[in-house]
């Protein structure tokens, strides 16, 4: 698995060429689950696609830009799935942005999840990468290398409250525990781009980021395979927890199709309490 988050570090300068110097235009067309793509998305899906096919440690790719799943080394023991650049509709702001790696050993499925990474595409490149039961470890690309930059670790409780959908579609009780959570003191810090807005969590030690069931995306809006699960897993490794709307882990879902949404709340100790409190499941 190193092998695989070594390729990461190298694909991450390569993606951050194309961000920086790249067209910021839509394709004509949309991908797998119906969103519009970036020329920049189908680009960067591209990149990481070619630095991962001929890895013989890999059995499959499974991409958010791509319908099927695409099989590669029969002998692999991993299958990569990844959203090459996510907060595509951010990019044309200049807001930070990123990319999502979830390695599963065979079918992916939130019992076979190994090791996770993430890139955030900010004023730098910063890569934090996990695997089970670790500390999570946080790299920052300075002076031409990669440094191990101030480990992360989740305080009980945190500052910071991000969730994401139309606030039109949220359910009574979500308005209510978000509003409770701002009454306490928490501040808003949502940028639509679930990297930053995650790593920000992370790295300020606590806090919650939510993304739940709303009228018009009962499911949520993020993916399990390539978003949600590979979260889950650095949150867990940071000492954080991470659940769905019903207070299972989200790393004991099951997967039902490669582009299976989910509602999910990341956070602290304290917060997920609340949310738990607050929704009737605990
Ligand atoms: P994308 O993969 O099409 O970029 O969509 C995922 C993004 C996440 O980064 C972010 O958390 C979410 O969409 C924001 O959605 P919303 O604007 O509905 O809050
Ligand atoms: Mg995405």
């Amino acid at each position: 698995m190193q092998k695989i988050f070594e390729t990461i570090k190298e694909v991450a300068l390569e993606i951050d060429t194309l961000i920086v110097n790249e067209d910021t235009g839509y394709v004509d067309g949309t991908n797998a689950t119906g969103d519009q793509q970036l020329k920049l998305d189908v680009a960067c899906d591209l990149l990481i696609e070619k630095a991962f096919r001929d890895n013989p440690e890999v059995l499959a790719l499974i991409s958010e830009e791509k319908e099927d799943v695409m099989a590669c080394n029969e002998d692999g023991l991993y299958t990569l799935c990844y959203d090459p650049l996510d907060g595509s509709s951010i990019v044309d702001a200049n807001l930070a942005v990123g990319a999502i790696f979830a390695i599963y050993e065979g079918e992916p499925s939130g019992d076979t999840l190994v090791g996770a990474a993430y890139i955030v595409f900010g004023p730098r490149i910063e890569i934090v990468t996990a695997v089970r039961d670790e500390a999570p470890i946080r790299y920052r690309y300075i002076n031409d290398g990669y440094q191990v930059f101030h480990p992360i670790a989740l305080g009980e409780k945190g500052h910071i409250n991000a969730s994401g959908g139309s606030q039109k579609h949220w359910q009574e009780k979500h308005i209510t525990f978000i509003h409770a959570l701002f009454a306490e003191g928490y501040r808003l810090r949502y940028s639509g781009g679930m990297v930053p807005d995650l790593h920000q969590v992370l790295v300020k030690g606590g806090g919650l980021f939510s993304y739940p069931s709303t009228a018009d995306n009962p499911n949520g809006k993020l993916r399990v395979l390539f978003e949600v699960l590979p979260f889950a897993l650095i949150f867990e490794a940071a000492g954080g927890q991470a659940l769905d709307e019903k207070g299972r882990r989200l790393l004991e879902l099951t997967v039902s199709h490669p582009h299976a949404r989910t509602p999910c709340f990341f956070g602290s100790r304290y917060e997920i309490d609340r949310f738990q409190k607050a929704y009737g499941i605990l």
